[in-house]
């Protein structure tokens, strides 16, 4: 062993010199009080858990009710992303662009590196440092890339275990001189001589999310939850991967991932992007209704996908990660059944409440609430305190880790390192009015502006006001790395390149599950009964089904649609489906904000499309 290596107590299959130097250097800086090469073996992660429930910082459930799963509950101040301290560090402003916080990169390094006080400097005091070596996609595969996070939290190491293709092969990959994008991680919050742990160490007050586009580096400071924390996922494969992806011609995306195979054995594969909390889960893990004989979905992923254009000029896509951190509450086996199936053993769940028989629940997970829990906070919950106080028994942003390989719907294409080639794009917002059911984009084009344009109410996996509408472009709006401009740009570019080349380019959908009547409750029952627009979306990719145009793109008349085994009434559609003038005209008001703010570099495309969208309202 070199000295280099043996002084970050490197085992020897370790041979990358470049990361042996760079822990090095972190550790020199941060100050840990020993570090830790995380193999990624059962035998370790079982270990770091055994660990974690010793300092309290997990509790083991009930091995009869679910076992080998844990429970972890966070600091109140830290159960969320935490947009407003998460910058893009490009040179130039611009490049960051209107939608991101951005900093001087300089300025920046002092901040958290470099300058006196930074907030780096002496961090891991007190902790380990866990070096945790994982790859965003299957190993070795030519559309992975590979990340080393260095952390302080062993909640962190073990969620990571699951999340992504973690440990020694990794290692064996990058080889003596692999590239690997360095991730750093810390709870900010050392530990003097003698000091007491906290179960859930973090900096309640101090946050920062930092990205470095040009020198394709992340550094977290002071959470310890989900994406603040697992680097390898909005960091790593939204942020850092859309600014590679405009530099190489290929498409990081906040999207599932699934097949859906018909009677027929036809098997298609669709991307559809939404916001946090709006249904990725679900829809990547819909289980057609009844009558449905002979059709099946199947999940590539729940969350990201990366897409690259193939040398035969269709769009291949993999699921970068190796497992779900999806929200808990809301699921339950009438929602979401294969979830429910997965979670029966082998998770880590995250602010839900603690059953008195040592077993999970949140809301909505049963019809019927147990008589007694312990709620996220600690205290004890019982309907009756629900219903005075208004008491959640799980946050609303609760969370399951758990592995892929646990979804009995799982995709036998997950893992092929050559992805799978995408028959359609969807996107979709949670819009209460406005937006229809489903509507096709005429072209590209048309479906890049629909993307752009999206809308959707806010919701609580982000820290600050919920329910409001907001414009999130193509659900990337909290994970874009770069211009959001310019990102538009570059899809129209991706299309234009197919295009030109003779190939035809996937068709695009909107769709918008959440619209609300004048009762305020959702009128499509959404979850499996979705798979009715996937089957109008397949017809069309057939060139079976039918719709009328409308101003905004193409949407299904009633008869086109399969109602077999819903009741579902032609007002209840047009309550759905309808393009109303008054709303749309104040839309697209909305949308011309958006392009004011988002004016510099802003493709001529974009308000062009507006305009005829325009004039066929008008007309
Ligand atoms: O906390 S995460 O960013 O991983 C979840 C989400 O907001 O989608
Ligand atoms: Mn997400």
């Amino acid at each position: 062993m070199t000295t280099a290596a043996a002084q970050v107590n490197a085992p020897a299959y370790v041979k990358n010199t470049r990361l042996i130097a760079w822990v090095a250097e972190m550790a020199a800086l941060t100050q840990p009080k020993d570090i830790y090469w995380c193999d990624g073996t059962t035998e370790e992660y079982d270990r770091l858990c055994a660990q974690l429930v010793a300092a309290g910082s997990f509790k083991k459930l009930n091995p009869e009710l679910r076992p080998n799963s844990y429970l972890a509950i966070t600091d109140p101040s830290d159960v969320a992303r935490v947009e407003d301290r998460t910058f893009i560090c490009s040179d130039r402003k611009e490049d960051a662009g209107p939608t991101n916080n951005w900093c001087e990169p300089a300025e920046m390094r002092a901040k958290l590196q470099t300058g006196e006080g930074a907030l780096f400097k002496g961090c891991m005091k007190g902790r380990t440092m866990y070096v945790v070596p994982f790859s965003m996609g299957p190993l070795g595969s030519n559309i992975a890339h590979i990340g080393v996070e260095l952390s302080d939290s062993a909640y962190v190491a073990v969620n990571m275990k699951l999340m992504t293709r973690m440990g020694k092969g990794v290692i064996d990959v990058l080889g003596t001189d692999g590239e690997f994008v360095p991730c750093m991680h810390t709870v900010g919050a050392p530990l003097e001589a003698g000091q007491k742990d906290t179960a859930w160490p973090c900096n309640p007050t101090v946050k920062y999310i930092v990205h470095y586009p040009a020198t394709r580096e992340i550094w977290s400071y002071g959470s310890g939850y989900g994406g603040n924390a697992l680097l390898g996922k909005k960091c790593f494969a939204l942020r850092i991967a859309s600014t590679m992806g405009r530099e190489q011609g290929w498409l990081a995306e906040h999207m599932l991932l699934l097949g859906v195979t018909n009677p027929q054995g036809q098997k298609f594969h669709v991307a559809a992007a939404f916001p946090s909390a709006c249904g990725k889960t679900n829809f990547s893990m819909l289980i057609p209704p009844e009558g449905y004989n002979g059709w099946k979905v199947t999940t590539i992923g729940d969350d990201i996908a990366w897409i690259k254009p193939g040398a035969d000029g269709k769009l291949y896509a993999i699921n970068p990660e190796a497992g779900y951190f999806g929200v808990a509450p809301g699921t339950n086996t009438l929602t979401n059944l294969n979830c429910m199936n997965s979670l029966h053993r082998d998770v880590i769940f995250t602010n839900v409440a603690l059953t008195d028989d040592g077993d999970v629940w949140w809301e909505s997970m049963t019809d019927t609430p147990p008589a007694h829990l312990i709620d996220w906070q600690g205290k004890d919950w019982t309907p009756q305190i629900a219903k005075e106080t208004g008491a959640k028994a799980a946050h609303p942003n609760a969370r399951f880790t758990v592995a892929a390989t646990n979804n009995p719907a799982l995709d036998p294409e997950w893992d092929n390192p050559a992805g799978v080639a995408i028959d359609a794009f969807i996107f979709g917002g949670r819009r209460s009015t406005t937006v229809p059911l489903v509507t096709e984009a005429r072209d590209w084009t048309e479906g890049v502006y629909m993307a752009a344009t999206m809308g959707s109410e806010t919701t609580a996996a982000a820290f600050g006001a919920q329910g409001v509408v907001r414009r999130d472009p193509f659900a990337m709006l909290p994970f874009m790395g770069y211009n959001m401009s310019d990102y538009f740009q570059h899809w129209l570019n991706v299309g234009a390149k197919l295009q030109a080349a003779g190939h035809k380019v996937p068709p695009v959908y909107c769709v918008n599950w959440f619209r609300k009547g004048a009762d305020g409750k959702f009128v499509w029952p959404g979850y499996g009964e979705n798979m009715r627009v996937l089957e109008w979306i397949l017809g069309r990719i057939g060139g079976t089904a039918k719709g009328t145009e409308n101003a905004f793109g193409l949407s299904p008349n009633y008869e086109d649609i399969n109602w077999h085994g819903l009741n579902f009434s032609k007002e209840q559609f047009q309550s759905v489906i309808g393009v109303d003038k008054a709303a749309w005209t104040q839309e697209l008001k909305l949308h011309e904000e958006l392009f004011q703010q988002l004016s510099y570099h802003l493709p001529a495309e974009m308000p062009a499309t507006k305009a005829k969208i325009e004039q066929r309202l008008a007309a």
